[in-house]
């Protein structure tokens, strides 16, 4: 271990929409965590592995914490919270265009008794007057003992290496925990199959967004420079397989045109994408079903 060398694992907890996973991308400088404008898009804890040379940040994104109406909501809240036992500082994210509400006071009460430094990061600033910023610090103000109060854009970047900088000087003394070019730990295999189901976010509506599953069933690679990626949407109802199936076979087409940009650019090859879409009868309430799909309770 080198001298003097900072280092610790540091959630990021908020509700949904807020900006985590646009933040864990910001920081590692590509994309593992995938966005959209729909609420609850992160499902599992992501690390972004952050390294420089004299510290080394392990970030975990976390799904936002909303009221669960599923089997994946439970999954999503519990592992959401469950990082408060890990981790040696939390982040605590809002949204600075939106009044401190009910969801985010929840949050406070869980964040009560954690004994770690815990910072208030005040997201989308960008899309506020600096009148509205004082305002809504000051509405937290006195909610919990904060060490610091960041206000940021995760878009822009504006005020995220202060964040940076001061998170490296909190945190102990400790090992680099990770490879300096490693940037998460979550498989491509994983990271592919996100990538369709932001697509799908992207493209589709009301209940369908939430309704999808993706597995990566194959991963192969066909020569040099062709990487062949199979995998399969899963809906809960036939009138949505329809959607994603579009007509013609439109949508699916358009979803994969997208989402094999993204596979390509991170896998630095050319990829062939073959997508097939199942319906899986209320896949989002069923134990057995969740754990295949990758929301596993020993993965909290
Ligand atoms: N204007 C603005 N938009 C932002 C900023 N950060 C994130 N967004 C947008 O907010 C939306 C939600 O971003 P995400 O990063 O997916 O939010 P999240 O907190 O991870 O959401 P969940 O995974 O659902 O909990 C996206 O449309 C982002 O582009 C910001 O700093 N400024
Ligand atoms: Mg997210």
């Amino acid at each position: 271990m080198q001298n003097n060398f900072h280092s610790g694992f540091v959630a990021i907890l908020g509700r949904p929409n807020v900006g985590k996973s646009t933040f864990l991308n910001r920081v590692v400088g590509q994309k593992i965590a995938i966005m959209s404008d729909k609420a609850q898009t992160t499902r599992n804890k992501i690390q972004g592995i952050y390294t420089e040379d004299d510290a080394q940040i392990v970030f975990i994104d976390t799904p936002g914490i909303h009221k669960p109406h599923s089997r994946l909501g439970d999954f999503m809240v519990e592992s959401a919270l469950s990082t408060l036992n890990e981790v040696d500082a939390v982040l605590f994210m809002v949204n600075a265009t939106q009044k401190r509400g009910r969801g985010d006071d929840f949050i406070i009460e869980r964040l009560r008794n954690v004994k770690k430094p815990i910072y208030l990061v005040i997201n989308k600033i960008d899309q506020i007057h600096p009148d509205k910023l004082l305002q809504i610090m000051d509405d937290y103000r006195n909610t919990l003992d904060y060490a610091e109060v960041f206000p940021i854009s995760a878009l822009e970047g504006n005020n995220c290496p202060e964040l940076i900088e001061s998170l490296v000087n909190t945190l102990p003394e400790g090992p680099q925990y990770y490879p300096a070019d490693q940037i998460t730990d979550h498989p491509e295999r994983f990271i592919a199959g996100e990538l369709i189901r932001e697509k799908v976010l992207e493209l589709t509506r009301e209940e369908v967004p939430h309704s999808v599953a993706v597995v990566v069933d194959r991963i192969h690679r066909e020569d040099d420079e062709k990487v062949l990626v199979q995998a399969t949407i899963v809906v809960e109802r036939n009138s949505q397989k329809g959607i994603i199936i579009g007509k013609g076979g439109k949508m699916l087409k358009q979803i994969g045109v997208k989402a094999r940009k993204d596979i390509e650019l991170m896998l630095g090859d050319k990829v062939y994408l073959e997508l097939w879409v199942k319906v899986q009868p209320n896949w989002k309430d069923r134990q057995v079903d969740l754990q295949a799909l990758g929301y596993k309770q020993d993965d909290y």
